[in-house]
């Protein structure tokens, strides 16, 4: 049979046609009488027709690939924050007019069936995110690109704000059915674990003893925007084996035998919460295998169907590593090579590097992932052997070209010998990769002088930058409904699949017109989240003032903190002269901690309690509220971030690999407060520096402060402002009922060498934020400068650094549909 003589009913896409769809979803899949249907029935029946919609383009666009023998690109992640689904597949497939037509002739509100999808929350934060946006922008450029990860369980944790303090719940995202995915039980893989390692004839190596654990595939289809090109995230799915354990089974121990099957179910129960911070746990360990080799096994024999030897592979694969967090598909590979199908080494070896590709994303000591030697080797010993067998060839050739160097060797090498000996991963990612980058111009450099500096200087070509971007469907198109729908009367609609036709907004900036138009979508956005907070927190809280937002993930290196000084020194300054022209402004938060981040946990409850004293306060009035968003999400972010009028970007320069939240918020017409790290510098650079605030040490500076010895007693004590913010800090002024709560925050900074330079950037940043107040007097002066901002982001797409990886390290050709 030819697919040409296979027949079956192409769905019809206007408004009648789909109601038929719906109501025969409603009935024949979800099984619900339409009196007795609820939201989540409706929503269920819905997405179920929207994704018939696309099946067809899914399939055609596997088979061209097939048919065009394309080279494709394998995007490897532990984490792929995509949030919701049904809002962005309508957008994809232009199709939000019928299907809200359709919906509201059965008495349905759309918008209300969409607020109750879960988030698929399968990541952290930055990271998870850019992997979702490559997955948006892969399929809308026709890159032949398949996302690998893992479908855990329970995303990232549930955030409650209890007393002011973060509590942690969990994420069972998928209670009520999951209508995106299709489950492949036929797509099994058996992951190994355990066992030791027999040398067979001829010195072979056989893995054995194993215990085994089943990987099963969930494909979720990723629709691209204005194409019919489409592509998959795979996730896989733990499931015990077959086999019970039968020595237990034989002791007559039947609920030991049975237990085990639950064991090995835990190994994508969960998301580990940690952002930045790897966890050194044995189960993550086991998480980063599980998902790595079922991903290369699945590859593998995906090229085998039409290959018969492995000459090909480099041509026909390519295997991105987000981070270090999948590097051991390097060693996976080696093995499958080398002892499932008898590879010389070096064959093998030359393979793998022409294959592999990796981004760094954190320059932070504690980021860079090692596991110890002794775990590693209980876990997976064969990779070890493949790993340390990397490692002596690599340390020969250094020898052969640098002479017998044991200071570099030591700096060198794979294994971290200095006390516990531990691998070191991000190493690994770098010599088995053709292509090592950065994810903003600023940490690309630094990434050469610091973590790697040994390796740029033996592979200088190796290493390379790709500037972070987010996609334009979700983060203007989707998110901000009013704004996008001005720029489509004003310019068209052809940005959102070509960013940089922003730049046509420059000279509208000058036409008052266009000003009060621009203005206006602000204040709908303003509203909105006004009504939430309102509605959600029961704060009061005034259109008009200026929206100040920092919303990302609770770090001591992005520095919540210096924000929250610069609010209590407004609340201070409010105190003393309430009749001043005061700016009125609301100072959001929102983000999690990692669960066992003290720190970081101390500071959202000092943000909380700031909140409480200061909105209670009836001397302050309307001029300062301070609001704590709960849970903070991507679907809340789609919903902050066009009603923020100010976006705090204020990390310690050269902590911040990139940062996307920027990107974001200017694209929705934020102005940014923020220093010369990460991606700001480029920000800056594409907007002007006359339209961005720039404050604090730069990078250089910031090392200088450090080697000349820092004293950040000597900024508190120096500065009396500062003093009397820190002071009432510590002495209860937020913390009346228990004046010490926040002596260790005081102590951290004034005493115990404030690690993030806070007191050294205060001033800058208070000076800054005055600059900031005095322009938001001129409201058609910030609202030029906003449009300026939103002009200046076209570089800022995802698109472009897609074609980037495509052309300059995969090497991929986009697939050709009718
Ligand atoms: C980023 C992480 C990260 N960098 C370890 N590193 C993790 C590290 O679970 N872990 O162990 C999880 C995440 N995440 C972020 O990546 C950077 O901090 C941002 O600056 C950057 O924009 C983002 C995307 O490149």
């Amino acid at each position: 049979m030819t697919i040409e003589d296979f027949k079956y009913d192409h769905p019809d896409r206007d408004v009648a046609a789909f109601k038929r769809a719906v109501a025969n979803k409603l009935i024949y899949a979800v099984g619900k009488d339409p009196v007795a249907a609820s939201q989540d029935d409706w929503l269920h029946a819905t997405a179920l027709a929207v994704r018939d919609q696309i099946v067809e383009r899914w399939m055609t666009t596997t088979r061209q690939i097939y048919a065009q023998r394309l080279k494709r690109v394998y995007y490897l992640s532990m984490e792929f924050l995509i949030g919701r689904t049904f809002t962005n597949a309508l957008l994809a497939l232009e199709l939000q007019g019928t299907v809200k037509q359709a919906l509201a002739d059965f008495g349905v509100d759309i918008q209300a069936i969409a607020e109750r999808e879960p988030d698929a929350a399968l990541g952290n934060g930055g990271l998870g995110r850019l992997a979702a946006c490559f997955l948006d922008s892969m399929a809308t450029l026709g890159v032949p690109g398949i996302g690998y990860g893992i479908r855990y369980e329970y995303g990232m944790f549930r955030q409650r704000i209890v007393d002011g303090q973060q509590i942690e719940t969990p994420d069972y995202w998928l209670t009520r059915g999951n209508p995106w995915e299709f489950q492949r039980p036929e797509v099994t893989y058996r992951v190994r674990f355990g066992g030791h390692v027999q040398r067979g004839e001829g010195g072979a190596a056989r893995w054995v003893d194993t215990h085994d654990v089943l990987a099963v595939a969930y494909d979720t289809i990723i629709p691209g925007y204005g194409t019919q090109a489409t592509n998959t995230l795979r996730l896989w799915s733990a499931r015990a084996t077959e086999e019970i354990d039968l020595s237990a089974f034989n002791r007559g121990n039947y609920m030991e035998a049975v237990e085990s099957k639950n064991h090995s179910e835990n190994v994508s129960r969960v998301l580990y919460p940690d952002d930045s911070t790897p966890s050194g746990r044995e189960l993550r360990l086991h998480q980063e295998y599980f998902f790595v080799s079922a991903s290369v096994q699945d590859l593998v024999r995906r090229y085998l169907r039409n290959h018969t030897n492995f000459d090909d592979l480099p041509d026909q694969v390519s295997i991105h590593l987000n981070d270090t967090h999948p590097v051991l598909a390097v060693p996976e590979l080696m093995r499958l090579l080398i002892d499932e199908h008898d590879l010389p080494w070096d064959v093998a070896w030359d393979h793998t590097q022409k294959v592999f590709s990796y981004t760094n994303h954190t320059l932070m000591h504690e980021a860079l992932e090692t596991w110890p030697v002794e775990m590693f080797g209980r876990v997976l010993p064969r990779h070890l052997q493949i790993l340390f067998d990397i490692n002596a060839r690599f340390l020969a050739r250094v020898t052969q070209t640098h002479g017998h160097d044991v200071e570099l060797m030591r700096r060198l090498s794979l294994i971290d010998e200095a006390g516990e000996r531990r691998v070191r991963m991000a190493y690994v990612a770098v010599l088995a990769s053709h292509s090592v980058n950065g994810v903003s111009g600023l940490h690309s450099e630094l990434m050469k002088q610091s973590i790697f500096a040994d390796f740029a200087k033996l592979f200088p070509q190796r290493f390379n930058n790709k500037t972070n971007g987010v996609t334009p469907r979700r983060w203007l198109a989707q998110a901000n409904p009013p704004l996008a729908g001005l720029l489509d009367t004003r310019i068209g609609r052809g940005w959102r699949r070509d960013l940089t036709q922003l730049e046509v907004l420059r000279p509208m900036a000058q036409q008052p017109a266009f000003v009060r138009a621009f203005r206006h979508a602000k204040r709908e956005n303003k509203l909105r989240l006004a009504n939430w907070i309102d509605e959600h927190l029961r704060i009061d809280i005034d259109t008009d003032a200026m929206f100040d937002v920092q919303v990302k993930r609770i770090h001591e290196y992005k520095r919540q903190l210096l924000n929250v000084l610069h609010v209590v020194t407004r609340y201070h300054r409010i105190l003393e002269a309430p009749e001043a022209n005061h700016v009125p402004r609301v100072v959001v938060f929102a983000g999690k901690a990692a669960s066992a981040y003290h720190m970081a946990k101390l500071v959202i409850r000092l943000i909380n309690d700031v909140a409480h004293t200061i909105n209670n306060d009836e001397r302050v009035g309307r001029l300062l509220k301070v609001v704590f968003i709960p849970n903070y999400s991507v679907s809340l972010a789609e919903m902050i971030m066009p009603a923020a009028d100010l976006s705090e970007q204020i990390s310690t320069a050269g902590t911040e690999a990139s940062g996307t939240g920027n990107m974001k918020f200017a694209l929705n017409g934020a102005l940014t407060i923020g220093t010369l790290d990460g991606a700001n510098v480029e920000m800056r650079d594409n907007v002007g520096a006359d339209n961005f605030f720039i404050f604090g040490n730069t990078t250089p500076q910031v090392a200088a402060i450090r080697a000349s010895g820092y004293q950040p007693r000597d900024y508190y004590e120096s500065n009396p402002e500062l003093q009397r913010v820190l002071d009432s800090i510590r002495d209860g002024m937020f913390s009346p009922s228990e004046p010490s709560r926040y002596h260790e925050i005081f102590d951290a900074l004034v005493s115990w060498g404030d690690h993030y330079l806070l007191l050294a950037d205060y001033a800058s940043y208070i000076e800054a934020q005055g600059r900031v107040d005095a322009l938001y007097r001129d409201a058609d002066a910030w609202t030029r400068m906003a449009i300026l901002n939103v002009a200046g982001m076209g570089a800022f797409s995802s698109d472009r650094t897609i074609a980037e990886y495509a052309h300059q390290i995969w090497k991929t050709r986009p697939v050709a549909l009718i």
